[in-house]
């Protein structure tokens, strides 16, 4: 087979495979005291469907849904405070991922804290509520491996599936920064550090 020496690669998608590997059990430690301070909790759509997902935030800004939309907020609405603080393990490997990826100085204000359990998933979206698409998104994947799905600039177009492990690190911007992603529906499994579940960390800036 040669498609190993030559893996597939996509138009501002950047793959970082293990790139977060060392930092896995610090990242979930700043996890735990994250959803401590905003606990996750599962919103709903501007339809009015639960979102599968169950969410949280820090940094000076978190994006949230409601019936009113999508938006950032400086403020939980959960606990009408505002959320933690981003903590520097997760700046500087932010920061570092970018600059990885092509992108210099890199200053996320949001990062949304994400858990998927098995069946859980994220349909075709874009992440489209930030003021402004010159930052890249950087995505940190820890726990369960899930399947990534990686669209085009519409909707209909055919996604690729990349699979995501504990450490893998992906980013992107550029001419891919609204491009379609989701997540396959996680299969069951127990992860050593993290148990049975998915923690994804998408930083961005949202201002
Ligand atoms: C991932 N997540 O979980 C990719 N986007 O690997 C996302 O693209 C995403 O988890 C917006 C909101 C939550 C997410
Ligand atoms: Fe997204």
């Amino acid at each position: 087979m040669t498609a190993d020496l030559f893996p597939p690669s996509y138009p501002g998608l950047t793959l970082l495979p293990g790139f977060a590997r060392d930092n896995e059990a610090a990242l979930l430690a700043a996890v735990e005291d994250v959803v401590a301070a905003a606990p996750l909790r599962q919103v709903a759509t501007p339809g009015g469907k639960a979102m599968s997902v169950h969410m949280s935030n820090c940094g000076a800004m978190g994006w949230i849904s409601d019936r009113h939309g999508y938006r950032y907020s400086a403020v939980d609405p959960l606990t009408a405070r505002n959320w933690p603080a981003m903590t520097e393990v997760f700046r500087e490997l932010a920061a570092r991922a970018a600059l990885a990826a092509g992108y210099a100085d890199f200053a996320p204000d949001a990062c949304l804290v994400n858990l998927y359990r098995p069946s859980t998933r994220m349909t075709l979206h874009q992440d489209r509520d930030e003021a402004g698409f010159t930052a890249p998104i950087v995505s940190v994947s820890l726990g369960l491996p899930a399947v990534f799905l990686w669209g085009g600039a519409a909707r209909a177009d055919k996604a690729a599936r990349i699979e995501l492990l504990s450490g893998d690190v992906v980013v992107w911007g550029g001419v891919a920064r609204l491009n379609f992603h989701g997540v396959m529906p996680l299969r069951d499994g127990v992860h050593p550090l993290a148990g049975p579940k998915r923690i994804n960390l998408t930083f961005r800036k949202a201002l």
